[in-house]
């Protein structure tokens, strides 16, 4: 009890010194998009063009920024997206307090695929962008939004594309598909002022019965052309079976951008969904050399399509997929 409280506090204590920055990692860009060559062929493969068709149809919404019309229409989008293609699907609505005082109307969407199946594993992703660009170079953007085509729109373009081959292929384990809201309306100094969103669901079961899945993976900036996925310091403390699997079925599949590194220690959704009993890990590009932890266009007004790559979504659909798809 003592040690894992003491364990406790050194996370936490990590997460306040390191999370913002992401400066702990010990990512080197040496391996940053290596060749992405499999040399395993994949029994059912996972559609890196559809997926992208995905992000790309998030980002025509516009910035999905809370209590604006895009962020309400591709709200919407979601629900009917997991809807077609077979999910229960519940949206959970909450109005949440931000660190500035805003209320945010809020929506998590989950879809629970194959609800007859016991043994289950939620896949999760944050959809909302952030309301300011205050990262970017150019000061004069720092109150514009962000678009986040990868902050945001990159995780959901991979489980969007998930949800389409679910509707066609039995997973082996039952799956729930959760896009999160309100994680990015955040405060750098103020640690919980992020992941509302998970931080409401953690809290408020979306409906009465609901059984905890197995674990959970959290998808997270997964689409920039140069992502490299090392393993992120709560996930490996939480989780670190989940993490060895996935990154073992990656490397195994070709993908160099899973590399057996430890990352730095982010606070993210997955922190939440952790703390609620659920071992979660989060698969999220960070950077030792850059300046934010994050890839270089991170909360600026270049987080834009033109950056993102198939083979970074491929990278993580493809392992997921394998993961979940194939017959065991
Ligand atoms: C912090 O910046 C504290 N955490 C990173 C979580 C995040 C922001 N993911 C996407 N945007
Ligand atoms: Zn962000």
């Amino acid at each position: 009890m003592l040690i894992r409280k003491y364990l406790y506090i050194m996370a936490t204590l990590l997460a306040s010194t390191m999370s913002c920055s992401g400066s702990a990692n010990k990512a080197s860009s040496e391996q940053t998009a290596a060749s992405e060559s499999t040399t395993v062929t994949p029994g059912i493969k996972f559609n890196a063009d559809s997926a992208y068709a995905f992000v790309q149809r998030q980002c025509d919404f516009g910035p999905r920024v809370p209590n604006t019309q895009a962020h309400r229409d591709c709200a919407l989008y979601l629900e009917s997206e997991l809807r077609r293609n077979g999910a229960d699907v519940t949206v959970q609505k909450a109005s949440l307090k931000a660190f500035d005082g805003t209320m945010l109307q809020s929506f998590n969407i989950i879809g629970e695929f194959y609800p007859e199946k016991k043994e289950r594993v939620l896949l999760l992703a944050h959809w909302d962008t952030r309301p300011w660009a205050d990262r970017d170079e150019d000061e004069s953007k720092h109150k514009e939004p962000v678009m986040g085509a990868n902050d945001g729109g990159s995780g959901v373009g991979v489980l969007l594309e998930m949800a389409r081959l679910l509707r066609t292929n039995e997973p082996n384990v039952g799956i729930d598909i959760l896009f999160l809201d309100s994680e990015d309306w955040g405060s750098y100094s103020v640690d919980d002022s992020w992941a509302l969103g998970a931080q409401y669901w953690a809290n408020n079961p979306h409906r009465e019965g609901y059984v905890k899945p197995r674990y959970g993976i959290l998808l997270d900036m997964v689409g920039d052309i140069d992502a490299v996925f090392s393993k992120e310091y709560f996930s490996s403390r939480y989780a670190g079976g989940i993490v060895d699997k996935v990154w073992a079925t990656a490397q195994h599949l070709g993908y160099s951008r899973f590399v057996n590194r430890e990352g730095g220690a982010i606070t993210d959704d997955h922190l939440q969904i952790n703390q609620m009993g659920i071992p979660c890990i989060d698969i999220i590009d960070m950077r030792e050399n850059s300046s934010t932890g994050f890839f270089p266009m991170w909360h600026t007004t270049g987080d834009t399509m033109e950056r993102i790559d198939r083979t970074s979504l491929e990278a993580v659909g493809q392992t997921l997929t394998t993961l979940f798809l194939e017959k065991k």
